[in-house]
């Protein structure tokens, strides 16, 4: 029997009312995604946060109220609750209660196909879980009175607890390690080869797997719904005039992500940070694009991936209105349907453009006794021409931004 829940809505009166009510809307559809059904939908507006519940005493009796109504076995708030107010609320209540992390982590756990998914799940479940433990064990102490007394055998099994997790969070980096390493290996190959990689980033849903389907004739699990991927994916994408190319597919973002997904997926998103190119895919037949914008925009800056060239994808032009079209600023960009292959030639086009942007004719001087890293250098590109004096070479290349880098030390200028 799927959960029936309870989704509640929190904000501060200074906060968008806007922004609470999508959120909320976005909540729903996370409860959905879990395999949960919505049977009740309540908000609250705070002058500030309660300290134990978060919400106030009139909203917590309204939620059981509506609980004992509907029948709803679970409650989640539109926010973070510290491990104490989890505790109060579920007294109070009388249901299970989550907050939105909690949702998203369980949406998480039960899509985690892979090893490295499972592990980097574990983790951010494990993470999460840690500040809650202290939480609860502050929460049980206020309701003995607290101090002299109180401590003893409660303390140190929480202790115990706490130390069991810590070890498990050793274990688990340890062994994300081990796959980053592999796939490391494998990305320094392609590096070697001079392989221009894409990495597809955008909100979940917004069609990202069917465009890498669509761009590379595979076929990467797609559906309608939020995190259907979790695991990165690379693939040779064609492009007109251009050798070799590569495309991840990876985990799509959301508003207000859990900072302990990010730092557990930070193997996963990794694969983004060496692309070279960002394909930032929107939904532009969905009502929250600008929304989704920004939450891409400030997700890019704190990877610090701003340096990267960007192409705008707007996909799934095939359900969008006028009206949202011409709402769109970004450039680069291509109007895209991954569904009907509207814009894919366009798409392809400007990918082959911005790769012959990424190469920057230098000119690079080998002295004499280094001379020999001149073969070195025309494996990883071409060289154009070159000068030869008594002193040493001067060859001229074009070289990406991360070739830039290991040859730096030669340029002229
Ligand atoms: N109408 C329309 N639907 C599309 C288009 N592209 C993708 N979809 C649908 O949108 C849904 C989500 O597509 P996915 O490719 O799984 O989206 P995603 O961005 O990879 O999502 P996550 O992996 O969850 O981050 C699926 O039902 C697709 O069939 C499009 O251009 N037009
Ligand atoms: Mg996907």
């Amino acid at each position: 029997m799927s959960d029936k829940a309870i989704v509640v809505g929190v904000g501060l009166k200074a906060d968008s009312y806007m922004e609470l009510k999508e959120s909320l809307a976005e909540l729903e559809d996370l409860v959905y995604a879990a395999g949960g059904e919505v049977v009740g939908t309540t908000a609250q507006v705070l002058e500030k946060f309660n300290p134990s519940t978060l919400i106030g005493k009139g909203k917590t009796l309204e939620i059981n109220e509506l609980a004992t109504h509907t029948e709803a076995n679970l409650v989640v708030i539109d926010h973070h609750l510290s491990g104490v107010q989890s505790r109060n609320l579920e007294q109070e209540i009388g249901v299970r209660v989550l907050d939105r992390n909690q949702l998203i982590l369980d949406i998480f756990s039960q899509r985690a196909q892979t090893y490295e998914g499972k592990l980097q799940v574990e983790l951010a479940l494990m993470l999460d879980q840690l500040p809650r433990m202290v939480g609860a064990w502050q929460g049980s102490l206020s309701r003995l009175g607290g101090g002299i007394g109180t401590r003893g055998p409660g303390e140190s099994a929480l202790e115990m607890d706490r130390r069991r997790i810590h070890n498990r969070v050793k274990q688990i980096k340890k062994k994300l390690e081990i796959v980053k390493k592999n796939r490391q290996q494998y990305r320094q190959k392609r590096q070697r080869n001079e392989v221009p990689q894409f990495a597809l980033i955008g909100y979940t849903n917004s069609g990202k797997s069917t465009l890498l389907n669509r761009l590379t004739q595979s076929d990467v699990f797609v559906k309608d719904q939020v995190f259907a991927t979790l695991d990165p994916t690379t693939r040779k994408v064609h492009l007109p005039e251009i050798s070799e190319a590569v495309i991840t597919d990876t985990v799509g973002f959301i508003r207000n992500l859990p900072p302990q997904l990010i730092e557990a997926f930070k193997a996963t998103l990794e694969e983004s940070a060496y692309a070279d190119i960002l394909v930032v895919v929107v939904d532009i037949s969905s009502n929250q694009m600008q929304k989704h914008l920004e939450v891409i925009d400030h997700l890019i800056k704190e990877f610090e991936w701003s340096e990267k060239p960007i192409i705008y994808v707007f996909n799934k032009v095939d359900k969008s209105t006028i009206e949202q079209q011409v709402k769109v600023d970004r450039k680069p960009r291509v109007f895209s349907s991954a569904l009907t292959g509207e814009g894919i030639d366009r798409l392809r086009r400007i990918m082959a453009e911005s790769v012959k942007n990424l190469h920057k004719e230098v000119e690079l001087f080998f002295p004499k006794q280094e001379e020999y890293r001149i073969y070195e250098l025309g494996r990883d590109s071409k060289i154009v021409r070159t000068e030869v004096s008594s002193k040493g070479t001067i060859c001229y290349v074009n070289l990406t931004p991360g070739q830039m880098g290991k040859w730096s030390h030669f340029l002229t200028k």
